[in-house]
């Protein structure tokens, strides 16, 4: 998968791109992040990116012509175009089903607002897929691509190793349950004891059990939608 992330601050993906699992993926050429100043977009000798919203209001709205000039040329660095993601927090909110129709997606453009958001008109023109990672603000789209990328990442195969664990994790699966307690050595710790089913050596008890635990964790998590059946 290729990955295109359009930002006016390359300079925060980088620790993050190297880190372990992304490092590996992109050495293993299982994944190709691209990073693309906006700003590289904008004219006149002061590269203007931002402007004040007309009728008043607070902050700087990102003007439409460096953003676009930048998602059209971004589109003809590869043969096939990309699917563009608008980072905004009025957009659809991301869950695991979202990240996974993502990860279908053979390229991506992530494009990053600053500020007080974008010029309408971006939308307008290029139609882009609008997601939030969640009801709150964050500054910029960048930790919300950060977001996207190691979510999506992890799902690509060969990228994790194991593809069980992926298929195993919280959220994923037909019944989107999250995960129930897990243990490790050692037996006991501060008087607390690995349950004995777990060392029981019955698969079916156990995988039975860890069913149970999970519906009651995603029970216990989620207030009012979303009630898994028990089976
Ligand atoms: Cl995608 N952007 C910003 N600025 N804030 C957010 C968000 C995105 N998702 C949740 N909050």
């Amino acid at each position: 998968m290729r990955i295109d992330i359009l930002t006016l601050f390359p300079e925060m993906f980088t620790g993050f791109l190297d880190g372990s699992l992304l490092g590996e993926a992109r050495r293993s050429r299982l994944i190709d992040v691209c990073l693309t100043n906006i700003r590289d977009f904008a004219e006149g000798v002061h590269r203007q990116v931002d402007d004040r919203p007309y009728g008043g209001g607070p902050g700087m709205l990102l003007m439409p012509g460096p953003v676009v000039s930048c998602v059209e040329a971004v589109q003809q660095q590869a043969a096939v175009p990309g699917h563009v993601v608008m980072l905004t927090p009025g957009g659809r909110r991301l869950d695991q089903a979202g990240v996974e129709e993502l990860a279908r997606k053979e390229r991506l453009v992530l494009l990053c607002g600053r500020y007080e958001g974008f010029d309408d008109r971006v939308r307008e023109t290029l139609s882009p897929d609008q997601v939030s990672i969640g009801d709150y603000v964050l500054s910029g789209g960048e930790v919300a691509a950060m977001v996207i990328v190691d979510a999506v990442a992890r799902l690509l195969p060969g990228v994790l190793g194991d593809e069980e664990s992926a298929r195993q994790d919280s959220f994923s699966g037909a019944d989107r349950l999250v995960e129930g307690p897990q243990y490790t050595r050692p037996r006991e710790f501060r008087g607390l004891r690995v349950p004995d089913v777990l060392l029981s050596g019955d698969h079916g008890r156990i995988a039975r059990w860890r069913h149970e635990q999970a519906v009651d964790a995603t029970r216990s998590r989620v207030p009012t939608n979303l009630s898994p059946s028990r089976s």
